[in-house]
């Protein structure tokens, strides 16, 4: 599978090169991991091991949450609650850590929202097109009432929904030539999320989109099984996209949340104080994994374009024509998604602007 094929690849390089560790290859510098907060909580005297399982390499900003969320719960559970870490869909891509979670084989997971709008059809308001004009709309909408009511949402199913965190601003690669408007897209074939508003997209865009796993595109990429896809700056660079993706444009056309999600199965074994840890733990990963996604933003784009990616900026009138083509995919889902909430979110991001 994938991520074995590339850890040998690293693994003979590493030897080839003489080179005792791999830190040669991951230059970027991460902000250090926060103090824990907070006092020893007591639990009931029984010991909790916890497997927590991500999509993302360890050089993503989404492994770095995940090792402040163990350091928290370690520390705060006196070693009661022991996690294990598990990264790049080690133990299965975001769906499939979904239904490890549901059969308890899984503890824990922080899947995107996207592929998930098939059990929760609420998530799919944030596959809207620009829905969030900065970072900060998104923060006040997935903290306030919104988020919240939807992370109670998400708790059923055998899941138990209890925090955010972000993936990002999604930004377009490919290997076959420079893209700064729709037309350039035109026979392109794009990897989507397995969601179908993000097929609309690429469709309405010209495209020609075909929804992927995570886990399987680094080698259809590599094999030109598809053309280009979408995901942000640090994914691209962790995932080390560039590698087989000459060409960027910074479109950020959707901002995607991250979800995390515990085993309804094992939460019901734990004590209510470890559940409200577990609970305080998410929210400080997903403060601290924001803060470090976006003060790396503006950094990996700048080493992608120093390790040879052609990076083209939009302009707004160029984000413009993408927006405007973009309308029908609004008028499209508003009905499917809720208007109501539409509404609400747009009202949310007026207030924050
Ligand atoms: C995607 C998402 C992923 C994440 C991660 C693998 O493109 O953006 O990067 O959901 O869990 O599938």
């Amino acid at each position: 599978t994938l991520p074995l094929r590339r850890s040998l690849v690293s693994l003979l390089t590493a030897g080839v090169l003489g080179l005792g560790s791999l830190s040669a290859v991951a230059a970027t510098e991460m902000p250090p991991l926060p103090e824990v907060k907070g006092d020893v909580v007591q639990g009931n005297g029984k010991d909790y091991s916890l497997k927590f399982n991500i999509g993302l390499t360890q050089s993503s900003a989404q492994y770095r949450g995940l090792e402040y969320f163990k350091k928290i719960v370690e520390k705060r559970s006196d070693g009661h609650i022991q996690v294990q870490m598990f990264h790049s869909a080690q133990l299965g891509d975001d769906l499939q850590s979904v239904s490890a979670l549901q059969a308890g084989t899984l503890e824990m997971t922080s899947p995107s929202t996207s592929p998930m709008v098939n059990m929760f059809p609420q998530f799919a308001v944030f596959d809207l097109p620009f829905l969030f004009p900065k970072p900060e709309v998104a923060d006040k909408v997935l903290d306030g009432e919104i988020g919240q009511r939807m992370l109670k949402e998400a708790s059923t199913k055998g899941l138990v929904a209890i925090g955010w965190s972000e993936n990002g601003y999604r930004q377009l690669t490919n290997s076959k030539r420079p893209v700064s408007k729709p037309a350039d897209l035109e026979g392109l074939k794009i990897r989507t999320m397995q969601n179908p508003i993000h097929l609309d997209i690429w469709r309405t865009l010209g495209a020609n989109p075909t929804p992927m796993s995570f886990a399987e595109l680094f080698t259809a990429l590599e094999q030109h099984v598809v053309d280009g896809q979408e995901n942000p700056w640090i994914t691209i660079k962790s995932s080390k996209f560039n590698e087989v993706q000459q060409y960027a444009t910074e479109t950020n056309h959707v901002y995607t949340p991250f979800i995390t999600l515990v085993s309804e199965r094992f939460w019901n074994r734990l004590p209510a104080d470890y559940q409200q840890l577990l609970r305080d733990a998410a929210k400080q990963m997903g403060d601290y994994e924001r803060h470090v996604s976006r003060s790396m933003n503006d950094q990996i784009k700048q080493e992608l374009a120093d390790e040879g990616m052609q990076i083209t900026e939009l302009t707004p009138a160029q984000v413009k024509v993408f927006q405007d083509k973009l309308e029908p995919v609004y008028a499209d889902w508003r009905d499917k998604i809720g208007g109501d909430l539409i509404d609400s979110i747009r009202q949310a991001a007026s207030s924050a602007q």
